[in-house]
């Protein structure tokens, strides 16, 4: 089974959007096994965004992830990771479609509420980052059957 890593934004967690954003990805059929609502270091914020290092944006992106606490969260499920994607929208709220969550919630690329791993490797090494092994639940949803064939 395919994993993901997510994170509900601090505008997310703010705005009282948690449980909505939880109930997209329960009601699609994915498995919750991750969830934790803490507040981020700036070096944790920074070595998630790493790969923005250099853009004129990271400043704020950093400030703006480390201002409140955020709902971190590991989903698994067949084609998870672009799937959530999808659930997800565009990175500008604008130009995410209605329907996805930065298209019904956002309205700034500044505050696009939630996080999506965007492949494989990154699922991997932000999953890794975020959680240890041991905070990671193993259960299989008695509804699997009427989920998977
Ligand atoms: P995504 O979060 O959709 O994977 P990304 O990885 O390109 O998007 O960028 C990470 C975050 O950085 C994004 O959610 C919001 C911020 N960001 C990206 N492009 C930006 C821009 N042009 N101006 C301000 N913030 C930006
Ligand atoms: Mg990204």
């Amino acid at each position: 089974m395919e994993r993901t890593f997510l994170m509900i934004k601090p505008d997310g967690v703010q705005r009282n959007l948690i449980g909505e954003i939880i109930r997209r990805f329960e009601a699609k059929g994915f498995t919750l096994i991750g969830l934790k609502l803490m507040n981020v270091s700036k070096e944790l914020a920074e070595k998630h965004y790493e790969v923005h290092k250099d853009r004129p944006f990271f400043p704020g992106l950093i400030e703006y992830i480390t201002s409140g606490p955020v709902t971190a969260m590991v989903w698994e499920g067949n084609g998870v990771i672009a799937s959530a994607r999808k659930i997800i929208g565009a990175t500008k709220p604008l130009e995410a479609e209605p329907g996805t969550i930065r298209g019904d919630y956002g309205v700034t690329v500044g505050r696009n509420l939630i996080h999506g791993s965007d492949a494989p490797e990154t699922a991997q090494t932000e999953i890794a980052l975020w959680f240890k092994d041991e905070e990671l639940a193993s259960w299989q949803p008695s509804l699997t059957p009427w989920i998977y064939e």
